[in-house]
């Protein structure tokens, strides 16, 4: 096939320097506000969530974006609304981000009909193709080719919207993420691949894992522009991923790997006994939410008062969503293959779960003979 040409842009172009955007000290702490707002709104959830699952109130696996707060909120802000957005299964701050209800969030915890995947995806699977949220994905790697796949047609139709695909630390070993990386340089394809770098693969750091431990640097092999940021920083997280996007809506594809720390384990049930007492220690002091607060508070942004109003009403918002999930009807069983594909595939079975693969053959009646 043909290599594509990067669309034609504006004059901006990655190389050159670049305007500090006017903007007014009220309109930035609104929006330094804002992000907060978002960050508390994120932890409060994700407690909420931990405790349905250890309450067996939510089933299967549940991970959390604790202490990913500010990467989320950060890369969010960079998106517009018609962006498209693929992630892992760590994905419940994301949705909130993407300003999907937290009841309907909860709801898909749940595994209720007001779910946001109506209750068929649960914690891993959230998608919304209203919001361009196309899914939360329990396949290490699995959303890559994907996400790659959804640049190639935004590319393929002359629209502009960009793609963001974020992925763990442990994915970049994956092959489909070599893959991916590589034909969206070739083809020039409106994507941003976005490394949440929490420095563990479930128990497995980074160091132990990857050959190149600066994981930015892999785009190299592909000739495609990539930079680290602070993860632990919304406002840095937020610039950095508007650069991504500004490359990526030009057609230079781009990799973003975000340094951030995973406050608790793998998953809801992981002690993470593998962890160092110390590095758990001060893990507190780097906490996003804490630090950011303090943040504000130094710069005359938010006061006390302020602040607690803010976590009175992010507790808020992630109680009544349990409330309104419990109150949620479970799924009929009758619907369990109804989303499995956009449209009807033949031959797709409709066993329900214990029912036999095949009906049992025909007792021969004529000794076997044709
Ligand atoms: C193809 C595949 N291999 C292995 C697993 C099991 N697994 C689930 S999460 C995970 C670690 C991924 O770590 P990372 O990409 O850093 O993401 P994080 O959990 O830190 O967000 C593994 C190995 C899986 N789900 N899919
Ligand atoms: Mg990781």
């Amino acid at each position: 096939m043909a290599t594509r040409t990067p669309r034609k842009t504006t004059s901006r172009s990655t190389t050159t320097p670049r305007k500090k955007a006017a903007s007014s000290p009220k309109k930035d702490a609104k929006q330094l506000i804002d992000f907060y707002r978002q960050m508390m709104d994120i932890r409060r959830f994700e407690e909420r969530a931990s405790r349905a699952y250890t309450q067996a109130l939510v089933g299967g696996y549940c991970h959390l974006n604790l202490g990913e707060e500010a990467a989320v909120v950060g890369l969010m802000a960079a998106l517009k609304p018609t962006d498209y957005l693929f992630t892992n299964y760590r994905e419940h701050g994301y949705a909130l981000a993407r300003d999907i209800e937290p009841n309907a969030v909860m709801a898909e915890l749940y595994g209720r009909t007001d779910g946001v995947s109506k209750g068929w995806g649960g914690s891993m699977h959230m998608f919304d193709v209203e919001k361009r949220l196309l899914g939360g994905y329990g396949i290490v790697g699995g959303q890559i080719p994907l996400a790659t796949g959804v640049a190639l047609g935004i590319d393929y139709r002359g629209e502009k919207d960009v793609v963001m695909c974020t992925m763990g630390d442990g994915t970049t070993n994956i092959g489909a993420f070599h893959e991916s990386l590589n034909i969206a340089a070739l083809w020039n394809l409106p994507c941003v691949f976005v490394i949440i770098n929490n420095k563990l693969g479930m128990g497995t750091t980074v160091d132990k894992a990857s050959a190149e431990p600066e994981l930015y640097k892999r785009a190299s092999a592909y000739k495609m522009d990539s930079e680290r940021v602070d993860g632990l920083d919304p406002v840095a997280v937020f610039e950095a991923a508007k650069r991504a996007v500004a490359s990526a809506r030009k057609g230079k594809p781009f990799l973003l790997e975000v340094m951030t720390e995973r406050l608790k384990g793998h998953s809801v049930v992981d002690p993470a006994k593998y962890r160092d007492p110390k590095e758990v220690e001060e893990l507190k002091l780097k906490d996003p939410v804490v630090t950011f607060a303090a943040k504000l508070k130094e710069d005359g942004i938010l006061d006390d008062d302020e602040i607690k109003k803010i976590d009175d009403a992010a507790k808020k918002l992630a109680a009544d969503a349990a409330e309104f999930a419990e109150n949620s009807p479970h799924p009929d069983v009758s619907t369990l293959f109804d989303y499995t594909y956009a449209t009807p595939v033949p031959n797709d079975s409709r066993r329900m779960p214990g029912e036999p693969l095949f009906e049992p053959a025909p007792f021969p009646t004529n000794g076997g003979r044709a």
